[in-house]
């Protein structure tokens, strides 16, 4: 029997997804809701993580306490084991999706120096200078080219299997490392810690969940120092490093009068040459004489966070957006990388005049118009992109066209580097911040959405939260769209703050949450974060900091909890993954990581009682450090 459809009012917190999903049902445009909902109740045995289907003796299932007894797979794997290798899977999962996209960068940096990509340029130089240098390659005296060259070696070297650690875990604090060392942890090699994975779990071999789980903690790492800093270090090199600009968020951003190309996925090196297309002259001229007053750039997802964060480009909307973006009736093309694109969109694009336009070999889709792209024609490519956008632009349908709010202003754009310069180039006056009390803390809010959960109610409520009680926030992935829409990315938005905050808000001319980037960017917060503990003489457990992924969904975000977690940043999510099977893997989650990286991870649906846990521990951390914290006594 059909349920009768859930008010869109339920379903997100904003007013523009709330009219788009109205507009889907009279559409009859099926949504990522209209799915959760006949997906629902989900797999007992799958939800707890208790399925196995690692060899074909089974598949096997393990109920929880049969006659008292843990029951065992066909092979003799009990529930702990399952979890934690399901676990492990998960894990690698997300690590290969981060890394894989770091080594595309590599092999654009290749391609520059090779003269095999003529339409890229390496644009932090400064930058290339700098990593160069602090990983041991000689600058002085030579080219950008031959600095380049070695660089993306010593890149492609950290995927393989012969080093002891991963270049960048220099920048680990020295306590850290022997932590790491101590647990046999140090990530050598990205795809090696994948791969010892996918071999570990295989039957019959890591058959303790204990020895499991330290591996995940392993292959995230080399997720988050290697991987995921590849492509955020690169992807600066190669396209600048952010610097903060203004820019606009939600679905107002898209343009009646304007043929509209919405760039969804993770990746910069197809979106950037879409840009530039889409400024060409003679492609504006053409886009004029189809009847439109020229072409307008949007973002969704991480493709739309890097896009923002270096060229400024208006974001129309977070990963629960994207169907909803093409009901506005008003988009000419998506153009894709990959990672967290609905397969639906597909569909969704086919009710409407939309072209959706896939770009990479890795992410097909059955049913898109598909453009095999490569740097070395990468300009001639994005022409054709942005030229079958013009001609869909006749075919859209006027009468089918609802833009549903105006857009509302932001700043991105903050990297380290960028607020390195803002602080007059030392992080001493950060520090002296945190040190009066002024700025309690941080809190990285990261990664998605999630059906599970009202869209962007625990993003922002946990924002709203968290600067109330002085907290600083940096916020990547698909959060910077929510805090943007809030009014959160502004200076205005200290307004909301707490008044410590708001003073170092003012002062500095910041707003009280940081647009940090995309997801892979989270390697710039465990860096910032290495930074601000060897400022301080200590290890990163030390500091008052928390990482919060509330409305995760993919396993990319928990391998970003993982290696947050296994860094020393303890990490707050909304819903636990499929573990919850095993009370050894459970307990191990919540408590026992303590014992082993001094952090572990939350699970707390409310975002207000994560903001209540989050502040007591900012509190006694800073207790810890010998700082007074008047200000937490003040609020709980
Ligand atoms: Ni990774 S943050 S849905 S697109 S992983 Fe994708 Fe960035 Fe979550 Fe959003
Ligand atoms: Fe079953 Fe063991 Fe095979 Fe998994 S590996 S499917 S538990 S027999």
């Amino acid at each position: 029997m059909a349920n009768q459809p859930k008010p869109a009012e339920g379903l997100s917190i904003w007013k523009d997804a709330r009219k788009m999903i109205d507009k889907a049902r009279k559409d009859g445009v099926e949504t990522v809701w209209d799915r959760f909902e006949q997906q629902t109740p989900a797999c007992k045995f799958c939800e707890l993580g208790l399925t196995c289907k690692n060899c074909n003796m089974g598949p096997c299932r393990i109920s929880p306490k049969k006659n008292g007894k843990m029951q065992r797979g066909v092979c003799g794997a009990d529930g702990d084991v399952i979890v934690a290798r399901n676990f492990g899977r998960f894990v690698a999962g997300g690590s290969a999706g981060h890394s894989d996209h770091g080594r595309d960068l590599i092999e654009v940096l290749e391609a520059i120096v090779e003269g095999d990509a003529p339409e890229y340029k390496i644009k932090g130089v400064e930058k290339l200078r700098r990593i160069a240098r602090e990983t041991g390659i000689k600058v002085d005296g030579r080219s950008v080219k031959e600095i380049a060259k070695d660089l993306a070696d010593i890149c492609f070297a950290d995927f393989g299997s012969r080093k002891k650690a991963l270049a960048f875990v220099s920048r680990v604090p020295e306590k850290r490392q022997e932590i790491w060392e101590k647990f046999n942890v140090v990530p050598r090699g990205i795809d090696r810690e994948i791969a010892e994975m996918m071999h570990r779990t295989h039957m019959g071999c890591d058959n303790d969940a204990v020895s499991t789980l330290l591996h995940a903690a392993r292959t995230a790492l080399a997720d988050g120092w290697g991987g995921s800093m590849i492509g955020t270090e690169l992807s600066d090199i190669v396209f600048g490093v952010p610097a903060p600009s203004k820019s606009r968020v939600n679905l107002g951003v898209i343009r009646e009068d304007q043929v509209n190309i919405l760039v969804h996925g993770h990746n910069p090196v197809v979106s950037e040459m879409v840009l530039a297309a889409a400024g060409a002259p003679d492609m504006i001229a053409r886009a004029r004489s189809a009847g439109a007053s020229g072409i307008n750039i949007g973002g969704l997802c991480c493709t739309g966070n890097e896009l923002l964060s270096r060229q400024g480009i208006p974001m129309a909307g977070n990963h629960l957006m994207t169907e909803l973006a093409i009901v506005t009736g008003a988009v000419e093309a998506v153009v894709v990388d990959y990672q967290c694109i609905m397969p639906s969109m597909v569909q969704a694009a086919a009710c409407y005049h939309t072209r959706f336009i896939t770009t990479s070999d890795k992410a097909r889709f059955t049913g898109a118009d598909h453009i095999s792209f490569s740097p070395k024609t990468a300009a001639a490519q994005a022409r054709e992109i942005v030229g079958m956008a013009i001609d869909a632009f006749a075919g859209r349908d006027e009468g089918r066209v609802e833009i549903p709010d105006e857009p509302v202003d932001i700043v991105c754009g903050f990297s380290n580097e960028a607020l390195l310069e803002m602080l007059g180039g030392s992080l001493d006056p950060l520090l002296d911040a945190v040190k009066s009390g002024a700025i309690r803390g941080f809190a990285a809010i990261v990664g998605c959405n999630n059906p599970k959960f009202q869209h962007d109610s625990q993003n922002v409520g946990l924002a709203k939260e968290l600067i109330k009680r002085d907290i600083l926030v940096l916020a990547t992935g698909c959060v910077t769209t929510a805090a943007g829409k809030a009014g959160l990315l502004v200076p205005e938005g200290a307004k909301m703050a707490g008044e410590g905050l708001a003073k170092v808000c003012e002062s500095l001319n910041i707003p009280p949450v940081l647009h940090f980037g995309s997801c892979v960017d989270n390697s710039r917060v465990i860096h910032l974060c290495g930074m601000i503990a060897d400022a301080l003489g200590t290890d990163i457990s030390d500091l008052p900091v928390w990482g919060s992924s509330p409305e995760w969904y993919s396993e990319k975000a928990v391998a970003i909890g993982l290696y947050c977690v296994a860094s020393g940043i303890p990490v707050h999510i909304g819903t636990p993954p499929h573990i919850t099977g095993s009370k050894l893997v459970t307990d191990l989650a919540l408590n026992g990581l303590e014992e082993v990286f001094g952090a572990s991870f939350l699970v707390e649906p409310d975002f207000e009682k994560a903001a209540a846990a989050m502040d007591a521990r900012i509190s006694a951390k800073r207790l810890t450090l010998g700082l007074t914290d008047p200000a937490g006594e003040g609020i709980n």
